[in-house]
């Protein structure tokens, strides 16, 4: 018996609203983003294969002392790259690589352990002794993830590892330009600046607000660089050379 773990993809696909005529059944891939887009999961989308940017080789297997693993144990990745893993099941059982929170492993695992549940999500792969098999995954978030092997009684035995994701840096880059004219008081500047590259606007004069630490570095008629971003959707300067 086979049971999808996530049953929204089964409603979504079962939806009259999603019924097209080439409808035939199964689960359509416009369920799939659908229910992908619903699920705005932490810990990331699937990933497209022309935008994997490192392939990972990971080995599941039973061990000699009664364990069983995964090598690497672990992972770290930097928010919004794309991994390809490529999993081998060098074991003599069945396993399988599941990709999600802790606390979603931990779900999964006890519903597993109620039914005989397989996962066919594409955060995951379950391989038969001998196989090779590929999970493709974005780590949009930064946070603590896991990878997992949810079938009973083999996480406790040691299939479980952390998935490290770094908060990506965010890069500002300073624009030029003068100081028209301040309005302390306001927390206001008018500043004539060049290109706004991260705020994608051209040159041109606008007003900007500033904190009184940068306002307090400020005159008029000085030549500034500065970073400029949006603070609570006000234009804001937060950072000056
Ligand atoms: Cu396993």
């Amino acid at each position: 018996m086979k049971a999808p773990i996530l049953t929204l993809i089964a409603a979504l696909a079962a939806s009259p609203a999603l019924a097209t005529g080439t409808h035939s059944g199964g689960h359509g891939e416009e369920a799939m983003d659908m229910m992908m887009d619903m699920k705005m999961m932490a810990y990331g989308k699937p990933g497209k294969a022309d935008e994997v940017e490192r392939t990972i080789d990971v080995t599941m297997r039973e061990t000699d002392d009664g364990g069983m693993s995964y090598e690497p144990s672990a992972f770290s990745f930097k928010q919004g790259e794309t991994i390809q893993f490529n999993i081998t099941n060098k074991g003599e059982l069945e396993h399988e690589f599941v990709i999600d929170t802790k606390e979603g492993n931990v779900k999964h695992k006890e519903a597993m352990a109620k039914m005989n549940m397989e996962h066919d999500d594409p955060n995951s792969v379950r391989l038969d002794p001998g196989k090779s098999g590929t999970v493709i995954w974005a780590f949009a978030n930064a946070g603590t993830f896991e990878f997992a092997c949810l079938i009973p009684g083999h996480y406790e035995s040691g299939m479980h590892g952390p998935i490290e994701v770094a908060q990506a840096e965010t890069k500002h880059s300073y624009t030029k330009g003068v100081v028209k004219k301040i309005k302390a008081d306001s927390g206001k500047v008018t500043i004539i600046h060049e290109e706004l590259v991260d705020l994608e606007m051209p040159a041109m004069t606008m007003v900007f607000r500033a904190e009184d630490d940068i306002m307090t570095q400020l005159s008029e008629g000085q030549e500034i660089e500065f970073v400029a971003e949006r603070v609570n959707g006000k234009l804001t300067v937060t950072k000056l050379k």
